[in-house]
């Protein structure tokens, strides 16, 4: 299965059935009253959330939906049959754009959420409306209206409650790995990841979060070095980055700078996604002597200067990742303890402006591509061959 993350669709609403011009033929009766029944409605078009999808690839193969139109009004008083609603299950984290005015349309991000994105033609009327006390043989019908039309840009963002951030190689996958039952490839070269891999994180009973690992950043990441940083937008909807520095990169590079690196890729992606609430998290604090660990590290995050919870960790001797876990459910309680209606607001607030920043970013990372291709109309560019993983 491909992992697509974007898409863009055109649904058509079916057309309205139109009135019908019709007379009763009564034996004895020279012309009867008028009998022509009304047009049925065109059929809708809706966008379903469908909490067993993953992923849009199906858009990509079948991009074109038209919902049946309405049948025509007959004789007799016979009201045409209406066209049936069409529904397109899309996974939950799918936001929906207007392609030809940019417009915000709506969001699918629970199970069975419903959103109308193409109206049906309403029905036409039959001549028998028209009958009056003045007007005994109206020979007025009106038609149905067309359906709505709409070219739409779907993206989607997976959900989770945590997003793993850092460059590649700093031990992403290898920490999700250590703390979920999930198994992304893990290898000692950059972009090992190719894709978002969810993992969910047991603590306990009923504790449980998702965490999202997505492939590394590096520097240019933002005009498309390296896998680019697409895949940034499934941090989107999480509550809380972990930014991971790995304590001892291989290539001797300095980490003070890796943290830069990513900050600075980070605030030129999206505002919104760097102001999130992001904790420190040292990686591979084995490869340091452990009588110089501590020291080494309190030096690391003085450099950096980072003012939030900093923590270290070794996925590999399984040093500190559970702790860091604990923190993490620990913290997501009590932001729903905090839950007020104001934060509410201010959250959805947040969240429109971080939708509206990746929507753009990926319309100017589209148009970019278009202009590099020049004439090429082969659409197939925002596929990744590769297998999204999401597991228990
Ligand atoms: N010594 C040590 N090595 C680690 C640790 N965590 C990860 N590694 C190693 O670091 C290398 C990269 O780990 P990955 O988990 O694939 O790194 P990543 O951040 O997912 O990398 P990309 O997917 O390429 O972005 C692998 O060789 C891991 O075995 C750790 O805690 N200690
Ligand atoms: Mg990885």
């Amino acid at each position: 299965m491909k992992f697509v993350d974007e898409a863009t669709i055109r649904v058509e609403a079916g057309k309205g059935g139109n009135g019908c011009l019709s007379f009763r033929r009564e034996k004895f009766v020279e012309k009867g009253g008028p009998d022509g029944g009304d047009g049925g409605d065109g059929g809708s078009v809706y966008l379903v959330g469908d909490e067993a999808l993953n992923t849009l690839v199906d858009y990509r193969f079948q991009p074109r939906y038209r919902a049946p139109k309405g049948e025509h009004g007959k004789g007799s008083d016979r009201t045409g049959a209406s066209g049936a609603d069409i529904e397109l299950k899309v996974p939950l984290g799918t936001s929906v754009f207007d392609e030809d005015s940019g417009s915000y349309v709506g969001d699918i991000s629970k199970p069975m959420d419903r959103l109308l994105v193409a109206r049906g033609g309403k029905h036409g009327l039959g001549n028998t409306r028209f009958k009056s006390s003045t007007n005994r043989a109206p020979r007025q019908t009106t038609d149905g209206e067309p359906g709505e039309i709409k070219n739409l840009r779907l993206e989607l963002k997976l959900i989770a409650d945590v997003g793993l951030l850092g460059l590649p190689n700093v031990g992403k996958s290898t920490l999700i790995r250590a703390v979920s039952a999930a198994r992304p490839k893990v290898a000692d070269y950059p972009f090992t990841t190719l894709v978002p891999n969810l993992g969910v994180v047991r603590l306990g009973e009923s504790a449980s979060f998702v965490v999202a690992d997505i492939p590394g950043l590096i520097e240019g990441a933002a005009e498309g070095a390296g896998l680019g940083v697409q895949f940034l937008k499934h941090l989107a909807r999480t509550r809380l980055l972990l930014h991971l520095v790995d304590v001892a990169p291989v290539d001797g590079s300095d980490p003070v700078d890796n943290f830069r690196v990513i900050e600075a890729e980070l605030a030129r992606y999206s505002e919104g996604i760097a102001d999130k609430d992001r904790w420190l998290v040292f990686t591979k604090t084995d490869l340091l002597p452990i009588d110089q660990r501590d020291a080494r590290i309190a030096a690391l995050r003085e450099a950096i200067g980072f003012e939030g919870s900093g923590f270290q960790v070794s996925s590999v001797s399984n040093r500190g990742t559970t702790e860091l876990m604990r923190q993490v459910h620990r913290y997501f309680q009590e932001l729903d303890a905090a839950d007020s209606a104001d934060d509410v607001a201010a959250e959805a607030e947040k969240e429109a402006r971080i939708r509206e920043e990746v929507h753009a970013f990926s319309a100017w990372q589209r148009q970019k591509r278009r202009a590099r291709r020049q004439g090429d109309d082969d659409d197939d560019d925002d596929d990744y061959d590769v297998e999204v993983h999401y597991e228990q």
